[in-house]
């Protein structure tokens, strides 16, 4: 009888850690993804195209002498006038593409692709 009682506790002793690494992986993968960054650089967009899933917050940054804006075409999110180094940061919580431009230089055009998890 004493051979199944250790290792009962054999088993126990090691599946509690790997049930634990189990839950921290799984914790990672639906964790919220990193900040994204986009540059406002040379009157443009860089990445002018950005796939994010949702949950991202994405924060640009104004790189020019100039001053620039982000603003949604469809005004779900709205910067003030970034200065040289001035920094917008968005939270994208539902899916769907959101395609946005510069107001001051409306030929300036983005877009941020939010992909369910
Ligand atoms: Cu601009």
């Amino acid at each position: 009888m004493a051979f199944p009682l250790s290792r009962a506790l054999f088993l126990a002793a090691f599946s509690v850690p790997m049930l634990g690494l189990g839950v921290s992986v799984t914790a990672a993968a639906i964790a919220p993804a990193p900040a994204v960054q986009v540059a406002i650089k040379g009157f443009a967009f860089t990445p002018q195209v950005l796939t994010v899933a949702i949950g991202t917050t994405v924060t640009w940054t104004n790189a020019d002498e100039d001053p620039h804006t982000v603003t949604a075409t469809d005004r779900s999110f709205h910067s003030a006038a970034l200065d040289t180094g001035g920094k917008f940061s968005y939270t994208f919580t539902r899916a769907g593409e959101f395609a946005y431009f510069c107001q001051l230089h409306p030929h300036m055009t983005g877009k941020v692709i939010v992909k369910a998890r």
